[in-house]
């Protein structure tokens, strides 16, 4: 069987960092808060994060903030909650959380919280559960859930909840593996995970095993590696994980690398991306693959940069 190509994947990631003019960089100009913080933690997870000049990264992101306290996907862009995340996150891998001024940045989340408890991801107003758990996990890594009302976040969240187990983007909404990861992940940093039907959801969860041992996001629908870290970390969370057959997914994950010039597909043969590439490295983790740092399912960080934020060192 294929091995995990580590350092070809180091290779990948650096030159995607730094190819400025690449397709891929060009079309994530607008969202390359959020592309850095899928590099960057899959660099960690490697054990490679010393590869990168964290001052260069650092100063960059500072220049994203907005007067608001969000943050924005480049230089001169607009802000919103996914790069507020992002920032945080990145800034945490490199235990430079110091920099920010938390309240300004949790005043910004706080602020984007509706009245039934809801988030919107910015000033235009969509309302989607992923800025729930964006909201949620930003301020938790921030010690400042107590800005927003965490009871009616919660009753948001299981108002999206599905007769199949699963939850949606807005009440109603179809169960999907994404906002399942969304969902429960909220939950599980806010201490209600009571409110999941761990059976229900467990079932619907592993039967996205297709017979080529990867994962789908929902029945009837092409597996796709980035699916290892939705249903995985979903299935972790609430103690389901077993029911899946581990060994055919890590299987799966291995064979959608590029061996050669590094980089991880959504699916065998399909050209590589730097998210499916955290995707597969993100999963692997999650499968305890040997080599490898250990992933938080909820946070979505290393799990010593999230003891180092929580416990200390
Ligand atoms: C920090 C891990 C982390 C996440 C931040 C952005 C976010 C919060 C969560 C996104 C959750 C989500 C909705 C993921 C799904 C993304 C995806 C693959 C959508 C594709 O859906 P379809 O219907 O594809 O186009 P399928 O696979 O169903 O054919
Ligand atoms: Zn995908």
């Amino acid at each position: 069987m294929a091995e995990l190509a580590a350092d070809k994947h180091v290779k990948y990631i650096i030159s995607v960092e730094k190819r400025k003019d690449s397709f891929e960089n060009v079309v994530m100009e607008h969202l390359r808060m959020n592309g850095v913080y899928w590099g960057l933690t899959t660099l960690d997870l490697l054990g490679k994060l010393d590869a990168v000049d964290s001052q260069e990264v650092i100063q960059w992101i500072m220049e994203c903030q907005h007067e608001s306290g969000g943050f924005a996907g480049n230089v001169g862009h607009d802000p919103h909650i996914l790069y507020t995340l992002s920032a945080v996150q990145v800034l945490a891998l490199f235990d430079k959380l110091n920099v920010l001024d938390f309240d300004k940045v949790a005043n910004y989340i706080a602020g984007l919280q509706n009245d039934d408890g809801s988030f919107s991801g910015d000033v235009w107003g969509e309302v989607d559960t992923r800025f729930s758990y964006i909201a949620i996990c930003c301020l938790s890594l921030l010690h400042c859930l107590d800005k927003i009302n965490v009871e009616k976040a919660v009753n948001y969240i299981v108002s999206c909840k599905n007769v199949d187990g699963g939850f949606g983007c807005t009440p109603g909404g179809e169960s999907h593996a994404g906002q399942i990861f969304c969902c429960v992940g909220a939950l599980a940093l806010t201490g209600s995970l009571h409110h999941v039907d761990k059976d229900l959801l467990g079932w619907w969860l592993c039967e996205r095993q297709v017979k080529s041992g990867g994962l789908n996001g929902r029945p009837e629908k092409l597996p796709d590696v980035c699916y290892s870290w939705w249903v995985l970390s979903s299935l972790i969370m609430i103690d389901r994980v077993h029911w899946i057959n581990k060994d055919k997914l890590v299987k799966f994950i291995l064979n959608c690398q590029d061996i050669e010039n590094g980089g991880i597909s959504d699916r065998p043969d399909d050209a590589v991306d730097i998210f499916h590439t955290y995707f597969g490295v993100a999963g692997l983790s999650l499968l305890e693959y040997q080599g490898l740092k250990a992933i938080d399912p909820a946070y979505a960080l290393p799990v010593d940069v999230v003891n180092r934020i929580f416990i200390g060192r």
